[in-house]
């Protein structure tokens, strides 16, 4: 049986972990695309992942390249070229920038891999997953933003650290869009199937929540230079493992919306089945009159992003 074909376009800081992590979990072979400036730069992290093969044993190959005919039939791709976010820029100063890159991702994305899932990363993600859908005219069910996988890790993570109990017994769902007015739905976060709201005080969920909402900002300033990669590379891996094995996990994703949860028209985090289809379902479910709020209220700061691309 021929190995699935995983196309990383960008291949920057979470590029090189995407293909890192692709390889050791035997996802399949990994093309990793950047631009003729980063050619060097692929290849060498191809190379060194290579190298890596006969500490793990697993025989894919990985290729650095950047022309695009490399990225041929892929089942996979996964899209984060773009610039990442430097101190004191907003998600949405990268759309100009990030917003051309999409567009010509996405031709060549149509033109050599039409068949393919396609998972979008590049900031300011609603925005530049609905871009892509428009000028790709891929079909609904195969492109998907990663942002509510990131945030409802972030927001376990945080509750793992205040209660010191394994992080594998949380369960936490972020909704919204993925910026500040992202949506925790806390009620539905449960430590070992207990409602979080049960365990921990209200002052001290409250900041896990504000921190969950800032989380990305506060790697931003931690670095000084570029944001988050390993963890948003661990989530884009956990949606393209669930499509690649139609595992049909339910992960909080930006996904089209046509009418659910009210909202018409938009990607924005919902909770989507992935499976061999692709978005296979978003499980709409009923919110609280607070939740449907942050949900319109986050749904307005996606619609002016979206509205800037002049898509
Ligand atoms: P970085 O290390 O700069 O890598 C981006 C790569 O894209 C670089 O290697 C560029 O050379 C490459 N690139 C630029 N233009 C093109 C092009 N036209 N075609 C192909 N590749 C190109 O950034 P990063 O890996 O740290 O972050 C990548 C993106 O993910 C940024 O937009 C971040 O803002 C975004 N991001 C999103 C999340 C979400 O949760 C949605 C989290 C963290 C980062």
């Amino acid at each position: 049986m021929a190995r699935n074909k995983i196309t990383l376009i960008g291949g920057g800081q979470i590029g090189g972990n995407l293909a890192l992590i692709a390889a050791q979990k035997e996802l399949g072979d990994v093309i990793l695309f950047d631009i003729p400036r980063a050619e060097g730069m692929v290849k060498g992290k191809t190379l060194d992942i290579m190298q890596l093969r006969p500490h793990d044993g697993y025989d894919s190959k990985l290729t650095g390249t950047s022309n695009y005919e490399d990225i041929k039939d892929s089942d996979v791709v996964i899209i984060t070229a773009g610039i990442p976010r430097k101190p004191g820029m907003s998600r949405d100063d990268l759309l100009g920038i990030n917003l051309k890159i999409i567009s010509d991702v996405a031709e060549n994305v149509k033109k050599y891999a039409p068949n393919a899932f396609v998972i979008v990363v590049s900031n300011p993600l609603d925005a530049i997953v609905y871009a892509f859908h428009k000028v790709s005219g891929f079909s609904k069910n195969k492109v998907i933003g990663m942002a509510g996988a990131l945030d409802s890790a972030r927001f376990k993570a945080f509750l793992a650290m205040e209660t010191g109990y394994s992080v594998q017994d949380i369960q936490c769902m972020v909704l919204g869009g993925h910026g500040d007015t992202m949506v925790p739905i806390t009620r539905l976060a449960t430590i070992g199937g207990i409602p979080a709201e049960d365990l921990i005080s209200k002052e001290r969920l409250d900041a896990i929540i504000e921190r969950t909402r800032f989380a990305g900002g506060e790697i931003v300033k931690l670095f000084g230079n570029g944001s988050a990669f390993y963890a948003p590379a661990a989530s884009a891996i956990e949606m393209a493992e669930s499509y690649l094995k139609d595992k049909k996990r339910i992960i909080p994703s930006a996904a089209l919306c046509e009418g659910e949860f009210g909202i018409d028209g938009y990607f924005i985090g919902v909770p989507t089945v992935i499976g061999a289809n692709g978005i296979e379902k978003i499980l709409e479910f009923p919110l609280l009159v607070d939740e449907k709020t942050q949900l319109m209220n986050t749904l307005e700061a996606v619609k002016k992003t979206v509205a800037e691309t002049g898509l």
